[in-house]
């Protein structure tokens, strides 16, 4: 931690009491730990925050990005017209990385495949002042966890997990990359201000049970998109027999209800962390300002008074969980998962297991795990499936290493991957199954949509614990519930496991490992960045044209999604994570997971002007040859998951010129406002049914667009008939304005040039 950075710590928490007494003055009431977080952030200190309807400008302390959207913010950022960045801002490669043989091969491959992108990263971090962590030095959340995560700071995240530094007591909220480039540019950063649904933990975490099963027992309560534009705050006395990584987990998991974040107060499992962290000054003014980095003491006597939702959650009672398939919010405890197999046909061989990933990476993690592993080993047994090991960080890779927890989990079969996303992002060389078979995987991630780690849509992905997974890898069965069953051993006896036991951060302290950590030189004005303009990797961005001012009339509909789609639908990652700094390429990928609501088939699309069905992408392309933008409608929580901007930006690209669905995920919806794609809501969702495949739509009255004032939107059918309905937009003033500009960035640059 530099001198700089704990300078910028101690500026903060000077301005908390000040802060925090006037949000309780202008509310009239003590408030809560989220509450306070923001009033210290506000920029002007006086604006309107009426929650869920209000937007606030806030002045975030720093900006995180990963490789996979860092290259589209970055190529936005160089638009800007800026020099150096605003705030402190760093750069993680962490996704790129495949994984097929193991961490040290692994690697190095990443680094010949992706040279060329890892040299415009390095290169545009040092040319506008960001702090650059090579390949192998971990995954982003972890990073940030350990090095720059404190309690009571505001971080904004290029990706939808950055919410795992709630777990250490701040708001960490997941952005598109068009977000962190308004940060860089010393832009506030606007966001609806959140409803507050307050978590009461009660009891004591124990046994078999781990913090995942608080957030996969949350997720079946409140679903995947129970969380939207709220912000989840957990409390009481159980908050406190959570680790601070433990904590992590849960707030890391809390983008899979769409919530804009999730925080935990601070306590002395935070301040634990700190310290073998190394960030004992910090420890220690946070000890000080410790009142103002949790919730007021009213708050949890009497909750229901300032949380708009209270959800009660008795640790001591609750049963480890495995959600899945393909929605993270199908959960069910463990002992009911028998049935669950019986009554759905769940294929119940387990293929594969895989722990680790930014959500289930820490010490104590890896240790649980280690804790089962070595049973297993006493009793003869070794893993009856796969078993994939991702460590978070190198911190924590050569942490575990020496401590022999490594060995532990080699010993029964595991493999070390490389520290970073690798199957969790569908960076998998999966060897092992067809394409179309039907087949359970169990991972400890944070996602299982369709198609997500192997790229096969066929594939079953269950999350749970690490420790739960790892005991599922021995017994090679969906249906096999650890917590109460036996396994044979070989000498024709039985082995019950006991319940995993490890310590929280290590006895002998971290391995600190900074090798991977390029900070920017003082002055980065010389430095070329590089981006060769034959590459299919890397192309610098053109502004998209402005709004010509007219109504959009009779356009053609794309495509009308059905059910589930998600940014993983819109835009996969896996193979095409190649292209993200490439928005033409990265393009033939649009909609290539989307579900057509007329012909049930996946990718393809009716093109009205010939009557012939192609791959989405290409019909776009035909219509933008032709001149004329498209309109696509799709369901509920439209564009859940992820935080690519890819997902906005393709449509834009190839002349999406409106969205409508009938709700829509928080970071998506703010990606197509900021790409000057309108998002439009159906006021009454059954209006869904009434779009036809051979329509064309028109959007109208955008002249007089403006905050609240709903949208007119009419069908041309087929047969000439027509249908007329309302749609709501959440478009503020400002947001307007990127609209009519044709995006946000054309706003700023525009600004910049003055
Ligand atoms: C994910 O977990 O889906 C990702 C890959 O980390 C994404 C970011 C991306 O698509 O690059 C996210 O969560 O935002
Ligand atoms: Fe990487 Fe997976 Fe975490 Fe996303 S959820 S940051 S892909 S490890």
């Amino acid at each position: 931690m530099t001198e700089a950075e704990l300078t910028a710590i101690r500026n903060l928490y000077a301005r908390f009491p000040e802060r925090v007494a006037h949000a309780r003055e202008r509310f009239g009431r003590p408030v809560t730990l989220a509450e306070k977080i923001i009033a210290a952030h506000l920029t002007p200190v006086d604006q309107p925050w009426e929650r869920g309807d209000s937007y606030l400008d806030l002045a975030p302390d720093r900006v995180a990005m990963q490789d996979a959207t860092a290259q589209m913010a970055l190529l936005q950022f160089m638009n800007a017209g800026r020099d150096k960045v605003a705030v402190p801002t760093t750069v993680h490669c962490d996704h790129l990385v495949r994984a097929q043989n193991g961490a040290k091969d692994d690697l190095l491959r990443a680094l010949d495949e992706n040279h060329e992108v890892y040299e415009f990263l390095a290169t545009v971090s040092q040319r506008y002042g960001i702090g650059f962590w090579k390949p192998g030095a971990g995954i982003i959340h972890q990073v940030v966890l350990e090095n720059y995560a404190f309690p009571g700071a505001l971080i904004i995240g290029t990706d939808s997990h950055t919410p795992n530094g709630g777990g250490l007591g701040m708001l960490a909220i997941g952005v598109g990359g068009a977000d962190a480039v308004d940060v860089m540019a010393g832009m506030p950063w606007e966001v609806k201000a959140p409803k507050l649904v307050g978590v009461h933990l009660t009891g004591e975490l124990r046994g078999w049970t781990a913090p995942k099963d608080v957030i996969l027992k949350l997720l079946g309560i409140l679903t995947v998109a129970g969380g939207t534009n709220k912000i989840i705050e957990y409390f009481g006395e159980g908050t406190r027999s959570i680790s601070c990584t433990g904590k992590a987990t849960i707030t890391n998991m809390g983008a899979e209800l769409g919530a804009t974040t999730s925080v935990f107060p601070y306590d002395e499992r935070m301040e634990a962390y700190l310290r073998a962290t190394r960030r004992e000054a910090v420890a220690d003014l946070a000890n000080q300002y410790a009142e103002h980095l949790r919730a007021d003491p009213e708050v949890e006597r009497d909750p229901e008074r300032y949380y708009d939702e209270v959800i009660e959650i008795d640790l001591s009672t609750l049963e480890p969980h495995l959600v899945g398939p393909h929605t993270p919010d199908l959960a069910r405890p463990i002992s009911k998962m028998k049935e669950a197999v019986a009554a759905e046909g769940y294929p119940d061989d387990i293929r594969v297991a895989l722990i680790g990933s930014c959500t289930n990476s820490s010490y104590e993690d890896i240790g649980r795990s280690a804790h089962i592993a070595r049973q297993a080993k006493a009793a003869g047994l070794t893993a009856k499936t796969p078993f994939l090991v991702t460590p978070g960080s190198d911190q924590i890779d050569a942490t575990i290493r020496r401590d022999g927890l490594m060995d532990e989990l080699q010993a029964v079969g595991g493999t070390v991957l490389a520290n970073a996303c690798g199957p969790c992002i569908g960076q998998w060389r999966r060897l092992d199954a067809k394409e179309g078979e039907q087949n359970t995987i169990v991972t400890s991630y944070n996602r299982n949509f369709r198609g997500r780690n192997d790229g096969n849509k066929t594939t079953l992905a269950f999350i749970g614990s690490p420790e739960i997974v790892t005991a599922l890898a021995f017994a090679g069965k969906l249906s096999f519930d650890p917590t109460r069953e036996a396994l044979p051993a070989p000498d024709g006896g039985q082995v019950v496991f006991e319940a995993p036991e490890a310590p929280e951060l290590p006895p002998q302290g971290f391995v600190f490992e900074e090798s991977g950590f390029v900070p920017p030189p003082a002055d980065g004005s010389q430095v070329v960045v590089k981006v060769d303009p034959a590459s299919d990797r890397l192309q610098l961005l053109e502004p998209f044209p402005p709004w010509d001012g007219n109504d959009f009339i009779e356009l053609p509909l794309l495509l009308k999604a059905k059910g589930k789609c998600t940014t993983d639908h819109i835009s996969p990652a896996g193979k095409w994570l190649k292209y993200r700094g490439h928005l033409d390429n990265i393009s033939n990928n649009m909609f290539s997971g989307a579900v057509n609501a007329f012909t049930g088939e996946t990718g393809r699309t009716k093109n009205l002007l010939t009557g012939e069905y192609g791959a989405v992408h290409e019909v776009a392309r035909a219509y933008k040859a032709a001149g004329k933008r498209w309109v696509v409608v799709g369901d509920s929580n439209y564009g859940e998951g992820s935080s690519r901007e890819h997902a906005a930006m393709s449509p834009r690209h190839l002349g999406a010129a409106a969205v409508i669905v009938r709700s829509f995920a928080r970071i998506h919806e703010t990606n197509l406002k900021k790409q000057g794609v309108l998002p439009l809501t159906f006021v009454d969702p059954a209006d869904y049914d009434k779009v036809q495949e051979d329509d064309r739509v028109s959007v109208l009255g955008l002249a007089g667009l403006a905050p609240d004032k709903p949208v007119e939107v009419e069908l041309v059918h087929a047969d000439g008939t027509r249908d007329r309905f309302e749609t709501r937009h959440t478009l503020s003033a400002e947001q307007i304005e990127w609209f009519r500009a044709g995006s946000a960035l054309n706003c700023i640059a525009a600004r910049n040039r003055k």
